[in-house]
């Protein structure tokens, strides 16, 4: 058999899309994902810099994202960015499906003036996240950065990915998250791509992921 071109594997591998809603008393979310999407978002969490940064996942990942969040903003934003996280990674699992045909392993560096950040991810069906980001401030906008991590880890626990981050270089915060986001979207890209070498095939000598 010839080696189908890209597009031709993306078909074989079938719709990958997944709508997931999640409600408790402190938050209720709806997300619907398109890994083989345009970039195409529309987003609403109350916060608008994670808005921001939600909106880079899909612009950078090509992935069709819509968010909407109904959380206990008037605590603080632990909560709508956590559970926004834990949503989106199930979303994200539910639509990649059994990963045949899945490269599996993506990483980039991606630069924004002074900062400078490196994501790797793995689908590899264990959650596990190392992450290193010195946020030169607490709040950026009305984001508190701490919650980065609150977003990474709900999304790894429930994507069951594993996922290194590492900002390097940054003086701005702004910049420092945004490039750790953006680099998040191009390695999730990346890892998300069906190759077209493998259709059919589960990346993994298991057998399985
Ligand atoms: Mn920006």
């Amino acid at each position: 058999m010839n080696t189908p071109t890209a597009p031709q594997a993306a078909a074989l591998a079938g719709d990958r899309v997944a709508s997931v809603t999640r409600n408790t008393a402190e938050t209720k979310i709806t997300v619907s994902v398109n890994l083989d999407g345009t970039g195409r978002a529309k987003l609403s969490t109350g916060i608008g810099f994670f808005d921001h940064m939600l909106d880079q996942i899909a612009r950078h990942g090509l992935i069709d994202l819509e968010i909407d969040c109904q959380g206990d903003l008037h605590i603080d934003g632990h909560h709508t960015v956590e559970d926004v996280g834990i949503t989106l990674g199930q979303a994200v699992a539910k639509a990649v499906g059994d990963k045949k045909g899945l490269r599996r392993y993506g990483h980039a560096y991606v630069p924004l003036d002074e900062a400078l950040s490196r994501v790797v991810i793995d689908f590899s069906g264990r959650p596990g996240l190392v992450m290193h980001v010195p946020f030169t401030s607490g709040m950026i906008g009305g984001f508190d950065s701490q919650l980065t991590y609150e977003f990474f880890q709900g999304f790894v626990n429930h994507a069951f990915v594993t996922l290194h981050i590492d900002n390097l270089k940054g003086i701005n915060a702004h910049h420092q998250c945004e490039t750790v986001f953006k680099a998040f979207a191009r390695a999730l890209r990346s890892a998300l791509e069906i190759d077209p070498r493998s259709v059919g095939v589960i990346p993994s000598t298991k057998g399985s992921l």
